[in-house]
């Protein structure tokens, strides 16, 4: 893939300040193979850890022989169901208390094929593999509902804190001039990071070190702490460095549990990684989903009233609720509205968190249907977005903070060359090759949690900061550097960022694409008092050279503290010196005032519990996208090939356009993976998910993806942020797939209404 010039202007900040295109700092150590990954690390006395699992989807076991693996070579220790530690309930990640009861990591109940029934641990990592293939298990199998399209599954259970209603949907839909009602679906996702999830669990004494890739790291010593029983801080977290998470390295697993609970019975450091197929049972992804919607308009193509009735699988064993109504309860003007959701229990492991969990599926229907609501009037796709565009948050009823939606279609549309579309299905083509032009729009709300951190200036004139937030590719690393070269007044490259370890101050997770806009905030108002103190030094400091000088005349300017006129001031490391101080240290975290003490203070970080509501504050907060895609459709062999696509996004101000880009495109390629490739596909016989591997669970790679061009729109949102950003991570998925199959639609007259958009399905 070639990466095209976007049309972001370059603006006028410099590199290593905010809004400067700094290339990533952790670079150079990821390419060159200096960045050391959680499993990679050297451990004295290590012993290795491997897990085996169901082959049933529903039973229990009813015999485990394990004398073979046992009297294997090298075996230390078996763990099953019958032997393992009861650990305590732990504090959901909510804040909710944990089910009643023990945390048990392997149970004799099984409730879906591939979930852990045994671990083996040896000394060498061979040892344990060959012995754990010697675990004789035998099963008392019950039927299994393969997934929600099993006849047994039923209907589920109604989440009744999905519902959204106001007006009189149903009856504003019976009486519409023109309905449309049709339904979308959604397989089974996976989050395919590229770093298998692994981890080394030490113990000395009671103190437990993890070294662990994790996405917040906070919120899984607490996981850890409270399973075992131990105080929080006795529980350290290592994870600097993190090969890809996309929500899948959020929350404590159980093969984590094992792997802790064995170094403890052992006396010896443990690793323990799952292997790829594993990547697929040992946390879950996307849930399948299903919505119907139908939406009534006048036709002239006005929508009178959405009505959503949608259902995601979830697992025999807990709740995971993928929010359908997300995106199509805030997206369009629309009197009425009903939007209810069911989850309905199969045999799969939990299914969790994938890049936009519920606005990425809830997307899909919303701007699949208003596509095809446009072709029944006979209105142009952008067109009937902007007639029925939302001035202001239609559920919440409350402003927009900002919504450049309206500019995204127009830079989005012009660079495309929309208007020169041909509206007609078919009408388009290039020999054998029918081409389709279609749009979407899409949104990702402003979440916002506390934040924590630490910036220091050192007597040699550098400036370190703090947090435990974590990088894994985002730019975490770079943009807070960035924040604290441009407060402190230090050069960008003499700023250090320590991230990834629960020792350092508390951050959230780095989830719901907020990490960005709440640490640059709290590493903002940390090296603003770190500076102010310097500067109170300099004029207080006995000896000072600037003792004399009057308040609030002093500055900071590439690493020199500068008086009010001329001269060129002195060196912040010649100051230190003068001064006789090592350094300056300030900790500053972006708490209300009432949540800073108390008992409490840790659960400020290691839950949900203190996150807003994008509405919470008088305006809703969200970030904002149209996606303009072309596709080439071989009209012999129904192969699709995405071959052009310009994206314009509001993410309101961008820190670092360059890696905010390097976001957008990312995101932008798993969407159009989403579209044309991915697919957990379910063998109905045995309830399990058969493309366990990277061979078979396609992904996009370079030769499936053409120029991205990336367009920011966005404007400085200071409700949003302290600094004026809005979400970017998870942005750019949203609304690709309907893009794709919009244009599909527009390529073939072929409307497909489940993902992906395999070729059986068009020819
Ligand atoms: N950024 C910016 N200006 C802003 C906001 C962000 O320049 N106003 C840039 C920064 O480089 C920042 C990045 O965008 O580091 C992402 O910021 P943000 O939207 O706050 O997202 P988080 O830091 O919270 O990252 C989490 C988000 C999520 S939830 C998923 S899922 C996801 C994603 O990031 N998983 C990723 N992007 C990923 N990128 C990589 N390489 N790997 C993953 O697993
Ligand atoms: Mo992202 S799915 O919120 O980690």
């Amino acid at each position: 893939m070639t990466v095209m010039e976007t049309k972001i202007k370059r603006g006028d900040a410099a590199d290593g300040v905010l809004g400067g295109r700094l290339s990533r700092m952790d670079g150079p150590a990821k390419i060159t193979g200096k960045a050391v990954y959680a499993i990679e690390n050297q451990v004295d006395d290590v012993v290795h850890g491997v897990t085996i699992q169901s082959t049933v989807a529903a039973g229990t076991i009813k015999s485990m022989d394990i004398s073979a693996a046992e009297a294997a070579p090298g075996v230390l220790l078996v763990l099953t169901p019958d032997n393992i530690m009861q650990l305590k309930s732990a504090t959901t990640w909510a804040g909710t208390p944990g089910p009643e009861g023990p945390y048990l990591a392997l149970t004799k109940e099984i409730t879906f094929s591939g979930q852990h029934v045994a671990a083996v641990i040896a000394e060498t990592l061979e040892q344990a593999t060959a012995a754990a293939a010697l675990i004789d298990v035998s099963y008392d199998e019950k039927p299994a509902i393969f997934g929600f399209d099993d006849p047994r599954a039923g209907d589920g259970i109604a989440v009744e804190q999905m519902t959204i209603e106001w007006g009189d949907a149903e009856g504003a839909l019976a009486e519409a001039p023109v309905r449309i009602e049709h339904e979308y679906k959604t397989p089974r996702e996976y989050n395919v990071p590229i770093e298998p999830h692994g981890l080394i669990a030490k113990w000395d004494g009671d103190v437990l070190t993890l070294w662990e890739p994790s996405q917040w790291v906070d919120g899984m010593a607490r996981s850890y702490a409270e399973w075992f029983g131990l105080p929080f801080e006795n529980v350290r977290i290592i994870s600097p460095y993190i090969g890809g998470g996309f929500g899948s390295k959020a929350l404590s697993l159980p093969h984590a549990a094992l792997a802790i609970m064995a170094a403890r019975k052992l006396g010896r450091p443990i690793k323990l990684a799952v292997t790829r197929p594993q990547t697929f049972t040992a946390f879950g992804g996307r849930p399948a989903t299903r919505q119907t919607l139908a939406l009534g308009a006048t036709k002239q193509g006005r929508l009178l009233s959405i009505v959503q009735r949608g259902a995601n699988e979830t697992a025999m064993t807990g709740v995971a609720v993928e929010p359908l109504g997300a995106v199509t309860s805030i997206m369009y003007d629309v009197p009425n509205f009903s939007s209810k959701q069911n989850i309905i229990p199969v045999n799969t492991v939990l299914p969790g968190a994938l890049r936009a969990p519920g606005e990425n599926p809830s997307a899909w229907g919303l701007e699949s249907a208003i596509d095809e609501l446009a072709y029944a009037v006979g209105i142009d796709p952008v067109e009937i977005r902007l007639l029925n565009y939302a001035e202001r948050d239609p559920h919440a009823k409350i402003p927009w903070s900002t919504r450049q939606l309206r500019e995204a279609f127009a830079a989005g549309g012009d660079a495309f060359g929309w208007p020169k579309r041909s509206p007609e299905p078919r009408s388009m083509r290039d020999g054998k090759q029918l081409i389709g032009w279609g749009v979407a729009a899409g949104t990702y709300p402003v979440r916002r949690t506390p934040g924590e951190a630490l910036v220091r200036i050192l007597a040699d004139g550098t400036a370190e900061v703090a947090s435990s937030g974590i990088d894994m590719g985002q730019g975490t690393y770079t943009i807070l550097a960035q924040t604290a070269a441009e407060v402190l007044g230090i050069p960008v490259e003499q700023v250090r960022v320590n991230l990834g370890d629960s020792a350092l101050p508390r951050a959230p997770v780095a989830g719901g694409s907020q990490l960005a806009n709440l640490m640059t905030g709290a590493v903002h108002k940390a090296a603003l008092a770190a500076r102010d103190e310097l500067i109170g030094l300099a004029l207080n400091d006995p000896n000072s050279p600037f003792r004399d000088a009057q308040a609030n005349t002093l500055t900071i300017s590439e690493g020199r503290i500068l008086p009010p006129r001329e001269g060129d001031g002195v060196a912040i490391i010649d100051f230190m010196r003068q001064i006789g101080r090592e350094k300056v240290e300030t900790l500053r975290d972006t708490l209300p005032e009432d949540k800073r003490e108390g008992e409490d203070r840790y659960d400020n970080f290691t839950t949900m519990m203190t996150m807003k509501a994008p509405t919470e504050g008088g305006y809703s907060l969200h970030s904002w996208c149209a996606h303009f895609v072309e596709v080439r459709v071989d009209e012999d062999l129904g192969t699709v090939r995405v071959s052009r696509m310009v994206s314009a996004l509001d993410s309101g101000r961008l820190y670092n356009p360059k890696l905010a880009e390097s976001q957008w495109r990312g995101g932008i390629i798993m969407g159009i993976g989403q579209a044309l490739m991915e697919e957990g596909i379910v063998d109905e016989r045995y309830a399990r998910v058969i493309n366990n591997n990277l061979a078979d669970y396609l992904v996009p790679t370079n030769s499936d993806v053409p120029d991205l061009e990336v367009i920011s729109v966005g404007i400085p949102d200071h409700h949003a942020s302290v600094l004026g950003g809005k979400a970017v991570g998870e942005l750019p998925i949203v609304g690709v797939a309907p893009a794709i199959a919009n244009a599909v639609f527009h390529a073939t007259g072929k409307r497909i209404r489940e993902l992906p958009i395999t070729l059986e399905k068009l020819i």
